[in-house]
């Protein structure tokens, strides 16, 4: 790193302490983009990248609830409108107890250049609650959303800021705070995205990260002459995303040997498909947190507290949270031939895991890339939403691929314009840096 991005690392540690998710995706955001300021002064005597690390607001709030049993209680609640460069804030909502400024604002600065890869015109937020939704009633559930929304809709609207789901907030959420926003605000508009498809949603939402992460996966295959048909694939988590990835993957003729819960992971010799992926969102939505009872329905492997990157795979799709690639975790997949890595959740590598990759050479791709399929159908709900018309499974689909093609199209020409051929985490942080950059300059100093 160069004298001047280390001294911005140093200064965001120093001003934002014990927030060590944040630290590493500007660490690896300013790796990247040395050789830009270099070729580009204007950014650096604009200070571009000193602004893109503070937020443009950040919100906190207190969310009161009361259980099924009448007991009180409390739980904080988050929005950070992060970057509005290119269009108004879009970014999921996370309800899980890790949840803390340092990841939502992680998760925020993430989402600025990810929005600016899909080519569509959104900025960047991202929001949530250290609530914990496993083994909660619904109605508690209903009652959380329900307060977190009286809150949020004041800053929120379909021109300022629209939220979405993201881990522990899938369609049911997404109804609970959609009902409480028209209510509120007194308004039937896009405010969210993820709505169920009788109000709003867009076909393909609920599958487009999973979807998108394959798509890319295949992008990246392609240039090596390889494709999905026969490939052995190891996915982790079990949750929304997992679940589009393992069925398209399966689609293109891969067999998924994987996924994982917080409790271990599955070994299924005879491939996660049909019936099989179908059970995943009934794992998923018992509100359980648990892959166990897979291995005793479908008589495959269960490997108690374990991650699955010691199978032998050709493909892994790490697609459950941040940091569950470590560097000892990459040299096993490298070591049993991997040849590809395409990230599904946000930031699931470590630096010293990407530097593992990196150096073995094989193909990477960054969530920022790689996992953008979601939010771009996300834009596409919005239009949708703005036009009062829907489209086709058909229709959504297709524009999702063509997304997704382009998204590996501008990461692998931008890594080659900047010396670095075949390295996508350049590739995609400089293009996602510029475009956002460029409307920075355009607008003055904001
Ligand atoms: P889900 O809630 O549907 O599933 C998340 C999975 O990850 C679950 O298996 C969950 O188990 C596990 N998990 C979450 N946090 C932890 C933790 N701290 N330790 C161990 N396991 C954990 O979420 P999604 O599938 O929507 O999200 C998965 C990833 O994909 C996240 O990184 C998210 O940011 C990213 N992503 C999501 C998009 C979307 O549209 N939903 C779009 C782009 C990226 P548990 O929570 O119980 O521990
Ligand atoms: O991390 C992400 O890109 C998401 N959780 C999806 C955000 C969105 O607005 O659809």
């Amino acid at each position: 790193m160069s004298e001047y991005t280390k001294q911005i690392l140093e200064e965001v540690k120093a001003k934002n302490p014990s927030e060590p998710e944040f630290h590493q995706a500007v660490e690896e955001m300013a790796e990247s983009l040395d050789i830009v300021f270099e070729r580009h002064p204007e950014y650096r005597s604009a200070k571009i990248m000193e602004r893109m690390v503070e937020p443009e607001r950040l919100i906190m709030f207190r969310v009161p609830w009361m259980d099924d049993q009448g007991e009180f209680h409390i739980n904080r609640g988050f929005r950070i409108e992060m970057n509005s460069a290119i269009g108004p804030y879009k970014g999921g909502l996370r309800f899980h107890p890790s949840v803390n400024l340092g990841i939502l604002k992680f998760l925020a600065f993430e989402q600025v250049f990810k929005n600016s890869l899909t080519t569509l015109p959104m900025g960047g937020g991202k929001g949530g609650s250290d609530f914990n939704p496993k083994g909660k009633s619904d109605n508690e559930i209903m009652r959380f959303c329900q307060s977190f929304m009286s809150e949020l809709f004041r800053h929120i609207g379909p021109n300022t800021d629209v939220p979405a789901g993201d881990i522990g907030v899938g369609g049911k959420e997404i109804g609970y705070l959609f009902g409480q926003y028209k209510r509120l605000a007194n308004e039937f508009t896009g405010v969210l995205t993820g709505k169920g498809i009788n109000w709003g949603g867009s076909l393909i939402r609920p599958e487009a990260t999973g979807f998108g992460n394959v798509y890319f996966a295949e992008e990246m295959l392609k240039t090596k002459g390889q494709t999905f048909e026969g490939k052995r694939v190891a996915v982790s988590g079990f949750g929304n995303v997992a679940w589009g990835a393992v069925k398209k993957a399966t689609e293109l003729g891969a067999k998924v040997v994987t996924i994982s819960g917080p409790d271990g992971f599955i070994y299924d010799e005879e491939g996660i498909s049909g019936e099989k992926i179908d059970y995943m969102l009934e794992l998923r939505s018992s509100n359980n947190d648990v892959v166990a009872p897979y291995a005793e329905n479908f008589g495959a492997k269960f490997f108690e507290g374990k991650k699955p990157w010691g199978v032998k795979v050709d493909v892994a799709l790490p697609c459950a949270t941040q940091n569950e690639i470590y560097e000892e975790d990459a040299k096993e997949l490298v070591k049993n031939g991997v040849i590809a890595v395409s990230e599904g959740a946000n930031m699931p590598t470590t630096i010293e895991g990407y530097k593992v990759f990196n150096a073995a050479g094989i193909l990477y791709a960054p969530g920022k890339a790689s996992n953008a399929g979601g939010v771009a159908t996300s834009g596409l709900e919005m239009s949708q939403n703005s036009m009062r018309l829907p489209w086709s499974r058909e229709e959504v689909d297709s524009r999702l691929h063509e997304i997704m093609k382009r998204i590996h199209e501008q990461c692998y020409e931008t890594a080659e314009r900047f010396g670095t051929p075949g390295n996508y985490v350049n590739g995609a942080n400089i293009a996602g840096f510029l475009k956002v950059a460029d409307a920075m300059l355009d607008q003055g100093l904001v």
